[in-house]
Formats: C-alpha cells, structure tokens, sequence
C-alpha cells in the first residue's frame, strides 16, 4: 500500500543506464542485478538509507538554522512523523534500495513521558511494518539516540546518574523490541556521550564497569525475547565528547574482551570516525577483519581540511577501492551493510539533492567493488604481500612463527649472520597499480 509519487514528483524510478548515460537520476555504475565475485552487486553492498540524516536533518549548524526544503515539513507532531515514513519509502522504492537504519527519535516524536514515547513509537512502528509488508527494504539496524536530549548531559549508560542509566536501559529494551518486531539483522550502539570531558570530575572505572553491565543487560534482554540481530558497536574517537570510550576498532575490542562480551558483538565502522581517530577507513575495516569482528559499514567520507564528522556522500574511489578490497577478503558484510550515515551539504537543500547524493555515493561503491575484486582476482596486492614475507616460510622465519625456537637459537643464528639485505617495500609502484585498475576496470 506504498503511497505513489507524493514527495520527490520530479524523481522516477533510478535505473541502471551505464556509464556513458548523461541522467543525472541513473546510476552509471551500481547496476543491482550484475554479479560480481559471485554475488550480485545487491547481495553484496547491501545498501542502507540513515533515516536521521535523509529524512529529519534540517540542515543547521552552529552559525545558522535550517535549509532544506523538504515536502513533508508542512507538517508537525504524529503527522510529520508519518508524512516522513511515507517520503522515506518513496524514496527507497526509487532508490530500490534493500535496506534502511534509524534511531528511535528519527521515527517518531518524544512525548512528556516515556510512556508517551512509547506510544508515539508503537503507532509509527506499526506504519512502518505496514509498509515493510509491501516493500523489499528491509531494516539494517536501529539504534537509540542516548545522546540528544538533554537527560544524558553527563552520558547514558556511563552517566553520573543511577536514573539515566535506567533511562537508558528502558530506551535500549524498546529498541529491542522495535528491531524484532520490524526484523532488524543488527542492534547499533553508539556512545556519543558514552565518554568524559575532565578526569576532575570522572571515575572512569566505574564508568566502564557500568558501560560493560549495560551490554550484558542487552545481550541478556535479546536472549529472552529471541532478537537475533547481531550486536554491533560504532568506534569513535570524539565529538560529541571530548574523550569517547569507544575510540576506535582496538580500543573497542579491549573492552570486550575485559568484560567477556567479544562472543556477542561486532564493529560497525563508519569511514569519518576512523579518519577522526587518525586512521584510515580501510585500517579500521582491516583491524576488525583480521579479528573476525567486522560488521557493517556506516558509508561517508570526511574532509582532509576540517577536524570533525563532516558525514560527506562517499565519492572518493581510491577510498571505497580500499574498503571493498577489504570487504572482499572479509567474504562479505555478512547481516551488515553500507549504510549512508552521510547527508547533503547545507547548500544542497532541494529534495532531489537527496537522490543526487545516494547515486553518487552507491556509485561509488560499485566502482570500488569492481576494482577491488579484479585485484583480487589477479592476486595484485595478494601475490605482493606474499613474496614480501615470504622470509617466514622457510628456515629461521618458518621456525618463529611456528614457535620452535627460543633467544638462544636466534642468537646463534644472528651471530653467524653476515650483512642483512632488505628489499624495497614498492609503495608508489602499487599505488600506480591502483590507478591503473582504477582507470581501466571501470571503462570495461
Ligand atoms: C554519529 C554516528 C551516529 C551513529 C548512530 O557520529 O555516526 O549517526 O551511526 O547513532
Ligand atoms: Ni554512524
Ligand atoms: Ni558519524
């Protein structure tokens, strides 16, 4: 029952046309039915619209209020909430896009009380699952916001506040709830005040110590009521908070492991927060894989010239190459997906800008798919990588890593040594590999 042509009356159905198309509402190169490395591109970028960013971001910022002209803020209250859940299935019929994310106050307005909230939710739920029955997108993940209101000033699950806590845990069960309910393959947390400002007011222990009983309340909670979503954590160094403890893939992975929760979640990386830790996106992807622990992919790309979570479209194909490559060896995203947490300049304020953006940015990532599996099947990096270690396959080096020596056998070794040779690591010899996959898979 999925409303016709409310919203973006200026936007049809996008199709595939190839990369010779002048379109500018056509992808040139996501084209959803191809098969790559086996699967169809569908399959395997498994695409997400951010509700929050799509169909609820007005644009301000610190030095001005909103600017995008979006249909559906005619309306207040429930009626803005619905009117948004029929433009966003507008546009993901149009988008064919097979999936979407949103917080809990994306959807629906927060009431006076949290029974109100709850209220609100339950009917706009309800819509949604409605419309769900008759679509082909399906929910990646929801997640609460514990960071907007007010209430978690000083945090939610590490707040000063025993009744922020509790806040929190109700908000987190609900979203439970809603993500069975709607079907969800993955719970996101994200700690955006999950973090501290001074160590002058601050006990970080406990803090931990609660964050890590929190996640087991969840993990408990899913258990009882049968939500088989994965759990995933969204690393980030900073902003809001000055000092986030889920700096990034490493640091997350020691707080799992120090409060036995590795078994039950996952990374979801977002590209602008590796680059904020002082990463590349394609360190942390490689981080969580390497540790079995990769999830999804929040989508977006940041500036070089600015310090924060600009939440850009990805466009940059040297970058979605690297991160393909390394979804690739990963075999996948599994229940994740690329989800666009990325929303439009402040001066790209037209509703159809939203389009524009999703194009580019699944375009992108079809190229970089491409890309990546073609160097992959010609064992660019891997054949490489290989003959660069190949020193660990034979002799001392197989030795080491088969732990079957000791100091004192390496220091024989040593002492018999002559001159050590080592060979040029070949850095901008592959980097013009990579220009020249890119400049040719793509007009195959
Ligand atoms: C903010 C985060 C946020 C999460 C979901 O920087 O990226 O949008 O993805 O809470
Ligand atoms: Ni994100
Ligand atoms: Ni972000």
């Amino acid at each position: 029952m999925a409303t016709k042509t409310q919203y973006f009356q200026n936007v049809n159905q996008i199709k595939y046309e190839g990369p010779k198309s002048t379109n500018p509402f056509a992808f040139k190169y996501y084209n959803p039915e191809e098969v790559v490395a086996g699967k169809t591109m569908e399959e395997l970028l498994r695409f997400s619209v951010a509700y929050w960013h799509t169909f609820t971001m007005d644009g301000t910022d610190p030095f001005g209020i909103g600017t995008m002209l979006r249909p559906w803020d005619k309306f207040s209250g429930m009626d803005l909430a619905k009117a948004r859940v029929e433009a966003a299935f507008e546009l993901f019929e149009k988008l064919n896009v097979p999936f979407f994310c949103f917080h809990d106050v994306d959807i629906a307005p927060e009431g006076n009380t949290l029974s109100e909230t709850y209220k609100n939710l339950d009917e706009i739920v309800a819509m949604i699952k409605e419309y769900m029955a008759t679509s082909k997108t399906k929910l990646l993940w929801n997640t609460a916001n514990m960071f907007s209101h007010p209430r978690f000033v000083h945090g939610a699950a590490t707040s000063v506040n025993a009744d922020v806590f509790a806040y929190a845990a109700a908000k987190v069960k609900k979203g439970l709830e809603i993500g069975k309910e709607l079907g969800a393959e993955n719970y996101v947390f994200w700690g955006g005040r999950e973090g501290y400002e001074t160590l002058l007011n601050t006990d970080m222990k406990l803090e931990l110590d609660n964050l890590g009983r929190f996640f087991h309340l969840a993990v408990d909670y899913a258990k009882e009521i049968g939500f088989n979503g994965q759990f995933l954590i969204e690393p980030k160094p900073k902003e809001p908070t000055k000092h986030q403890y889920d700096f990034d893939v490493a640091t997350g992975m020691a707080f799992l492991q120090n409060y036995g929760l590795k078994d039950y979640f996952k990374f979801n990386i977002e590209a602008n927060h590796a680059t904020l830790a002082g990463h590349t996106f394609e360190h942390e992807l490689r981080t969580a894989r390497i540790n079995g622990m990769l999830g999804s992919v929040d989508a977006n790309q940041g500036d070089p010239l600015l310090g924060w979570d600009t939440d850009e479209f990805p466009t940059d194909l040297y970058s979605t190459t690297l991160a393909m490559y390394e979804i690739l060896q990963n075999g996948g995203l599994g229940k994740g997906g690329l989800n666009f947490d990325a929303k439009v300049r402040r001066g790209s304020f037209e509703p159809e800008d939203l389009f524009h953006a999703h194009i580019a940015g699944m375009d992108s990532f079809a190229v970089g798919l491409k890309v990546a599996q073609k160097l992959i099947e010609d064992r660019v990096i891997e054949d490489f990588v290989e003959e660069r270690y190949s020193s660990f396959t034979h002799g001392i080096g197989k030795d080491i890593v088969e732990g079957k020596t000791n100091l004192q056998q390496l220091e024989e070794y040593a002492l018999q040594l002559g001159e050590i040779k080592n060979r040029s690591g070949r850095t901008e010899r592959l980097k013009s590999i990579i220009n020249q996959y890119l400049l040719t898979v793509v007009s195959e």
